[in-house]
């Protein structure tokens, strides 16, 4: 039993059975080459995002986020009083993070291509896009850049998958794609 020293006290110049030598060489193994395709799957696969990172202050991630809302809101997300960005296709979007919001809401247009900025104001959260499953971690202090083109209108859901409080689960955003020539 562990609670008891093990009798034999050098466990440890015990030589290591030949099945375990097996599987550790082929889990390392494994390791190295999962390492290696990384690289490989960052440019094939879609399923590795390959996104820019900047380093930032927060207040001035801030203040470019702001600046764009008030330059491109077309309307208010309902009673909420988060506005509803649209920003022009090709250029640059802006939401960040933070206690527990995501902000602003989007509007994009499907087919154009945007470079989508992403910073948190407090700490670390996890920006995670649903239904399509696309997930980044979002940090203070760092402006992550993903250039994205959404393929599909519709409605998607922005939530915060790192856990960052007793407001948590409350942390949703939203982000519209409208077809060519829709929506405000
Ligand atoms: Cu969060």
């Amino acid at each position: 039993m562990a609670i008891h020293p093990p009798e034999q006290r050098i466990w440890w110049q015990e030589p290591v059975a030949r099945g375990e030598i097996v599987w550790i060489t082929i889990a390392f193994l494994w390791g190295v080459l999962m390492f290696c395709v990384m690289i490989w799957w960052h440019f094939t696969g879609q399923q590795n995002l390959s996104n820019e990172a900047y380093r930032v202050d927060p207040a001035t991630y801030a203040e470019r986020a702001e600046a764009a809302a008030e330059e491109h809101t077309v309307r208010e997300e309902g009673d909420t009083g988060i506005p509803v960005v649209r920003p022009p296709p090709g250029g640059d979007v802006y939401m960040y993070a933070r206690l527990w919001e995501w902000w602003p809401v989007l509007e994009l247009e499907q087919g154009q291509q945007y470079r989508l900025h992403l910073s948190s104001l407090d700490w670390q959260h996890g920006f995670s896009l649903q239904p399509v499953n696309m997930n980044l971690q979002v940090h203070p202090g760092y402006e992550m850049v993903l250039t994205l083109t959404p393929t599909e209108a519709g409605t998607y859901g922005v939530v915060c998958n790192e856990y960052c409080g007793v407001g948590h689960h409350t942390m949703v955003g939203r982000i519209y794609v409208v077809a060519p020539g829709q929506g405000d």
